[in-house]
């Protein structure tokens, strides 16, 4: 796959715009009015969960800047949410999402990586 432009107009027929209409399987771990999670096909992480919003958002960029403040907060506080109901708060988890090519963006539908159940590592020294 190519790296993300997320200057791009959104694509609907992204795999993850497939995995939210129900046209491609996948294992669903939460869902609720803004948000959608299931778990990463290739875990780097004991517990590693993807939540993308239900909305048409390329990533963090369109998402942050364009998206009402009702989404954005269902949507971070799904992600919170989700960590909460999967005990990760204690002892940890890392939330990320890469935006574009220079972060190794894939899949161009904003997705949060919710990794835990291991320790991680410091990613900012
Ligand atoms: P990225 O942030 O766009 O680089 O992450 C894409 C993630 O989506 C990556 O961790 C993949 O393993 C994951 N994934 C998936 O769970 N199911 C899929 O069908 C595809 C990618 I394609």
């Amino acid at each position: 796959m190519t790296p993300v432009d997320p200057t791009l107009p959104y694509d609907d027929q992204n795999i993850f715009a497939k995995i939210l209409r129900g046209e491609i399987p996948c294992t669903k771990v939460y869902e609720d009015e803004w948000a959608f999670a299931f778990l990463d096909i290739n875990p780097q992480a004991p517990e590693h969960i993807l939540v993308v919003p239900k909305g048409p958002y390329v990533s963090w960029d369109d998402f942050s800047l364009t998206a009402s403040a009702e989404e954005i907060a269902g949507f971070i506080r799904a992600v919170g949410k989700i960590a909460r109901e999967k005990g990760l708060v204690e002892p940890g988890y890392r939330a990320i999402a890469n935006i574009g090519p220079n972060s190794g963006q894939l899949v161009p539908h904003l997705h949060v990586h919710i990794c835990g159940g291991r320790p991680l590592g410091r990613m900012i020294p």
